[in-house]
């Protein structure tokens, strides 16, 4: 609940929201689920949301300190920015530890001249790999990015990204009516390594209770339910 949320995260929020990151209204997902908010980490785009974001990012990897790696990884193209500025907050915050920490980053489009290749930055060879993105639903362009990085040879070691939509996965016959497991427990269940969120959907109702509207409150705690998971 809202009550207990570590400052970092409780400033995440409150960031996200007066920074319009998260949106209210009616919203077609990757998962072709209608949803009544929007978390769009595009939308961190000053100064002021930059530090917000690499604060909570760098903040909860030093919280995790079991969760060791050499490269922070964001998928093309929001993920990219978090990876660099998640790797800058971690060198500052926690020099001993991580002032040699890389980034790296996917290509959409594999490049054919030049110097080529589908990764910019770090070699993803034989290193520790931590994948920074923006939101968890059903989990599918997080097992792309995995499939990326291990095709280049890097070993993922965990994920962590801003908000967990505690959605359940999509039946695999479209009928999302149908009782089905949690997203991010399947993924933490069968990646084994963990998955970390910042924020879950239900700290964000907690933490919108009295804030915003009413009105948008009533329609989240509609779509939780309606896409929760049955474990
Ligand atoms: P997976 O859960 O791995 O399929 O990822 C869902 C993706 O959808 C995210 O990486 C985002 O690109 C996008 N998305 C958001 O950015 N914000 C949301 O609130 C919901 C989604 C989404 O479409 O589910």
């Amino acid at each position: 609940s809202s009550t207990t949320l570590a400052p970092y995260k409780a400033e995440f929020l409150k960031a996200a929201t007066e920074g319009g990151v998260l949106k209210f209204g009616s919203f077609e997902l990757k998962s072709k689920r209608i949803s009544p908010y929007f978390f769009n980490a595009g939308d961190f785009y000053s100064a002021k949301l930059i530090r917000a974001v690499s604060t909570a990012y760098a903040k909860t990897l030093i919280e995790n300190p079991s969760i060791e790696f050499d490269i922070v990884y964001g998928p093309a193209y929001k993920g990219i920015p978090l990876a660099t500025h998640t790797a800058e907050k971690l060198g500052d915050l926690k020099p001993e530890k991580y002032e040699n920490v890389l980034y790296a980053f996917d290509r959409k489009e594999a490049k054919d001249h030049g110097e080529g290749g589908n990764i910019v930055g770090a070699p993803l060879k034989g290193k520790r790999v931590l994948i920074v993105d923006d939101v968890v639903t059903a989990g599918t362009a997080k097992r792309e990015a995995i499939g990326k990085i291990r095709k280049e040879g890097g070993i993922v070691v965990g994920i962590l990204v801003a908000l967990d939509r505690m959605e359940k996965l999509p039946s695999p016959d479209g009928d999302d009516s149908k009782p089905m497991p949690s997203a991010i427990g399947e993924m933490r269940k069968g990646f084994g390594f963990p998955v970390l969120s910042i924020l879950t959907l239900d700290d964000v109702i907690g933490g919108l209770k009295g804030v915003g509207s009413e009105e948008d409150a009533k329609r989240m705690e509609e779509y939780r339910t309606k896409y929760k998971a049955s474990d």
